[in-house]
């Protein structure tokens, strides 16, 4: 399988593995106008070692191509998993050609140098560096934040609390994901989608990124909310740093496990 650009030419090779474009809003199984021409992709391993269920949206992103290009030939329906997915962006910054084997990772983690913060924090076993330790469960939560527990502030009703994470110089990233405290926090259960809290969650709160010195609020605010694992995707942006502003929580604390950006 080739990718042309509209003169025929051949840009890059591609894995004999079975391609698709997926026009904007559209899922898969429903792959229209395979050969259409599109400007700008995300281009993206589907299922690469992450979730099946995980929408297109959310792929690990690998490169952006900004020239008119076409895939021949069309791909079959549906998109049978290891495929690669075409997805295409009205807008973002775009990656230099040659740049299509970047690997979306998580830059908040610490491993990956990310540095965080937070408006206060309740004691040296609820630090702001345990929501960046790659645990996303809250294991062993108050004590060891190097390898589990998580963040919790310190103002006992007071809002709203802060946590920050500072990346190893600047990110493009376009997904955020935010873990906040499970109702058994001595024994966290596997993490879904669909997982609640009814104890010690975060219920309202906004996730933003800076630009230059402002703190630009990604246009999802959540109140209401019971979900342990919240997803934010959005338009790659390039950043140094973001931040989780929380405006409420149940009893009394912001209590955040895991603050996850991914990106390159
Ligand atoms: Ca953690």
């Amino acid at each position: 399988m080739k990718v042309l650009n509209t003169r025929g030419k051949l840009l890059a090779p591609v894995p004999l593995v079975a391609i698709a474009i997926l026009s904007i809003g559209s899922r898969i199984g429903a792959v229209p106008d395979q050969n259409r021409e599109i400007r700008e992709a995300a281009i993206s391993p589907l299922f690469s070692g992450r979730s099946a269920a995980r929408t297109p949206d959310s792929f690990p992103l690998v490169g952006r191509r900004t020239e008119p290009f076409k895939v021949d030939p069309p791909a079959p329906t549906p998109t049978p998993p290891g495929g690669i997915i075409y997805v295409p962006l009205p807008r973002g910054p775009a990656i230099p050609p040659g740049k299509l084997d970047i690997v979306k990772t998580n830059v908040a983690l610490a491993s990956k140098g990310g540095i965080a913060s937070a408006s206060s924090q309740l004691d040296a076993m609820r630090t702001a560096g345990a929501a960046i330790n790659g645990d996303r469960l809250g294991l062993h939560w108050g004590s060891d934040p190097s390898t589990g527990s998580g963040w919790c502030d310190a103002t006992k009703g007071v809002y709203p609390d802060w946590l920050r994470v500072d990346f190893k110089g600047m990110k493009t990233i376009d997904e955020i994901d935010v873990f906040t405290a499970q109702d058994d926090v001595t024994a966290p259960l596997a993490l879904t989608k669909d997982l609640t809290f009814t104890g010690y969650g975060i219920t309202e709160f906004e996730v933003q990124y800076l630009n230059g010195s402002d703190w630009q609020t990604l246009p999802r605010r959540v109140s209401g909310n019971n979900l342990v694992w919240r997803r934010f995707n959005f338009l790659p942006v390039k950043t140094n740093a973001i931040r989780v502003l929380v405006k409420n929580a149940l009893n009394d604390y912001s209590r955040i496990i895991e603050v996850e950006a991914w990106g390159y």
